[in-house]
């Protein structure tokens, strides 16, 4: 009998130590909540090392982050403009499910159209997180105060331009692609990463949320010298068919319309050459001051328990499509870096990529999963974190891309599929045509890929949710005026080298 307590007695011993041991390990989990690392960057499309979309791209410290992260080979925006594709993803919502399709003058005015919705930072907020934002992380470098810990807005120097070294157009400071003459320190993105660098060499007893918003290599392309000197051969055109669009629909068209006149002005400068090198020197600059924000996470405490993460709000056309710009429906307007290293994940092999077809939409739900955070219901997308385990791993739905309502993308691995609000189609078949210059959609053996990538389409659109509208672009994106983009066509075909069509 005695020898049957003391059985019974070492057992609950063992029970109750097992007990605390798994209560320790809870608390211990509890304060060992991963910190996040989120660099967000402006404008920057697939002309990086990592993604390959040139072939002189110099990236070398994203490059780095890639090999050892899971490197989103085929990953596109919600929304290829800035203010909607930001408020998709920080609010973890489709457009079509917020009416936030266009461009909006700040996120203040919409406060009573957002307060359903707990942004990002919010969320880890909520849940005990110390929120530090430097820099454009919202639109505008816009910090809604109950969301940061501590936020930090640049100091705005004036930049002087050595135009003599590169090129500008007309008297427009944001048409300008050249080198500054300042000292690093006077540039907005040197700043913000020298906040994240701060906050990183700090001692946090509770788990951080640290958002940096580099807003390079957005317009004007300028930045320090040395980025310029990195890029001394002839730079390579991207493969540019000059009458792309003459099968394109005109609603196609009318994006592409939004800026065709700078694209014959850089044609009759002879400056495309110049206003590439600046592109890719502001990519290479990107770089440099993300690898100072890289460095502090590895020389900090913290290098082995965050999740870092790195996108940019959508791409760009350099003269691909005839295109400047973003706003378009289109690969080099839609394509974007997307990287996420668990470092946590110590063991996992290097060089990891998943090529499925990808939107940002899912940085939310992601996030929060590797976080242990509950996503609040509302939230679009799916987590990524089976890809992180194992990019293999399939992604059932396509990638949407939604720009103006009616007017749609579906990206999956093998084709793009456009739908515009008047019912015109396009159809790419990226195995056979990855520069998309052959609209297929009229073929008819195409018919059930298009009806298998129209039943990805949005089945209800919110309607557009019209406060604080702040550009035109997408509202003309929602109902172009056709007749407008023709005569603009016309005019224009007359002054382009080569014509259009
Ligand atoms: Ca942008
Ligand atoms: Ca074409």
């Amino acid at each position: 009998m005695k020898r049957i307590h003391l059985i019974y007695g070492s057992i609950l011993g063992l029970c109750s130590i097992l007990l605390s041991l798994a209560l320790v390990s809870l608390v211990e989990g509890e304060s060992k909540k991963p910190n996040v690392l989120f660099i967000v960057i402006d404008d920057m499309n697939d002309w990086t090392g990592f993604l390959g979309g040139h072939p002189q791209a110099m990236t070398p410290n994203m490059d780095s982050l890639a090999r050892r992260g899971v490197n989103f080979t085929n990953a596109h925006c919600v929304v290829p403009a800035c203010s909607p594709s930001r408020l998709a993803l920080m609010y973890g919502v489709e457009p079509f499910n917020s009416g936030l399709y266009p461009f909006y003058k700040s996120i203040q005015i919409l406060e009573p159209e957002l307060a359903q919705f707990t942004s990002l930072p919010m969320l880890y907020k909520k849940n005990g997180y110390q929120t530090f934002g430097a820099g454009k992380v919202h639109h505008k470098s816009e910090f809604p105060e109950e969301e940061w810990t501590e936020s930090f807005v640049s100091k705005k120097k004036k930049l002087v331009f050595n135009a003599k070294a590169g090129y500008r157009q007309g008297r427009s400071r944001k048409l300008a692609f050249c080198p500054t003459k300042n000292p690093l320190k006077d540039h907005h993105d040197y700043q913000v990463a020298s906040f994240g660098v701060d906050v990183l060499s700090r001692e946090h007893d509770d788990p951080f949320f640290l958002a940096v918003g580099i807003v390079k290599p957005h317009l004007p392309f300028v930045c320090p010298e040395p980025y310029f000197d990195l890029y001394d051969e002839p730079i390579q055109p991207p493969a540019i068919k000059a009458d792309d669009l003459a099968d394109v629909p005109w609603a196609g068209r009318a994006m592409s319309m939004n800026y065709i006149r700078h694209e014959r002005d850089f044609r009759q400068d002879e400056a495309w050459e110049i206003v590439r090198r600046a592109y890719l020197a502001c990519n290479s600059w990107v770089d440099y001051n993300v690898g100072r924000i890289l460095e502090a996470l590895a020389q900090s405490p913290y290098a082995d328990n965050t999740i870092v993460v790195l996108w940019s709000d959508h791409g760009f056309h350099l003269g691909e499509k005839r295109s400047f710009k973003k706003f378009t429906l289109w690969e080099e307007a839609t394509r974007v870096p997307f990287i996420i290293w668990d470092t946590r994940d110590g063991s996992a092999p290097l060089g990891r990529e998943c090529k499925e077809a990808v939107s940002l939409i899912n940085v939310y739900r992601t996030l929060a999963d590797l976080s242990g955070l509950e996503t609040p219901e509302y939230v679009d997308g799916v987590s990524l974190r089976p890809q992180l385990a194992d990019p293999s791993i399939e992604i059932d739905e396509p990638a949407i891309i939604t720009w103006g309502r009616g007017n749609y993308a579906i990206r999956d691995e093998d084709w793009r599929y456009i739908r515009y609000f008047d019912g015109s189609e396009e159809l790419y078949s990226h195995q056979d045509d990855p520069n998309e210059w052959n609209n297929l959609a009229e073929m008819s053996e195409h018919e059930a890929t298009k009806r298998y990538l129209a039943s990805f389409l949005p089945e209800h659109e919110a309607p557009l949710i019209r406060t604080g509208i702040g550009l035109w672009n997408s509202v003309d994106a929602d109902q172009p005026d056709l007749e407008k983009t023709k005569s603009i066509w016309a005019e224009i075909n007359e002054t382009l080298t080569p014509p259009l069509d």
